[in-house]
């Protein structure tokens, strides 16, 4: 198994190479605020000792908070959770099932091992990455100043948004 290439407080896992689409917009976002995370396929039901491994020894990796994409029987997030007791965020990735078979598989996890659940797909992906920053602003300063710099450009463009006549 090959080991992540470089340390990083943020790790954004995937249950496989089809769910870049959606997940490439949590790096992105990541990447806006100076953060770039470990990103790779790890899938809970293919690969169960690497997601095992990689959640197991989190402080190896420098790993605050993960990150969990997947789709139908979404069980990624909850896995890394049962490793670890480090935040765990799950993105359900559109399936077959439009992405419900994902959102229940991923939200519904039974008390004591908790995995915060955001919205199916791109939205998700995006507040999955916001939410990791505003865990590590909580004890960063400068990252706060740059949630609320992002607040309000995001503001302001909606403030100047213009429709078609
Ligand atoms: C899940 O099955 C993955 O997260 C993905 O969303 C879905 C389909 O995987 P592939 O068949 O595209 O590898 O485990």
């Amino acid at each position: 198994m090959n080991d992540p290439v470089s340390k990083s407080p943020v790790a954004i896992l995937m249950g496989s190479a089809s769910d870049h689409d959606v997940m490439q917009h949590a790096r992105e976002t990541l990447r806006q605020f100076g953060i770039d995370p470990i990103y790779r396929v790890a899938s809970a039901h293919r690969t169960p000792g690497l997601v095992a491994k990689l959640a197991g020894n989190s402080e190896d990796y420098g790993i605050k908070i993960f990150i969990a994409g997947a789709g139908g029987a979404a069980h990624l997030a909850g896995v890394i959770a049962a490793h670890t007791v480090c935040p765990v965020i799950g993105v359900p990735i559109t399936s077959a099932l439009d992405g419900l078979d994902s959102l229940l598989s991923t939200v519904q996890m039974p008390g004591g091992i908790p995995v915060a659940t955001v919205a199916i797909g791109k939205a998700g992906a995006k507040n999955a990455a916001l939410l990791a920053v505003e865990m590590l602003a909580i004890n960063d300063s400068e990252l706060r100043n740059k949630l609320l710099n992002f607040r309000k450009e995001q503001e302001e463009k909606i403030i100047n948004t213009s429709l078609p006549e």
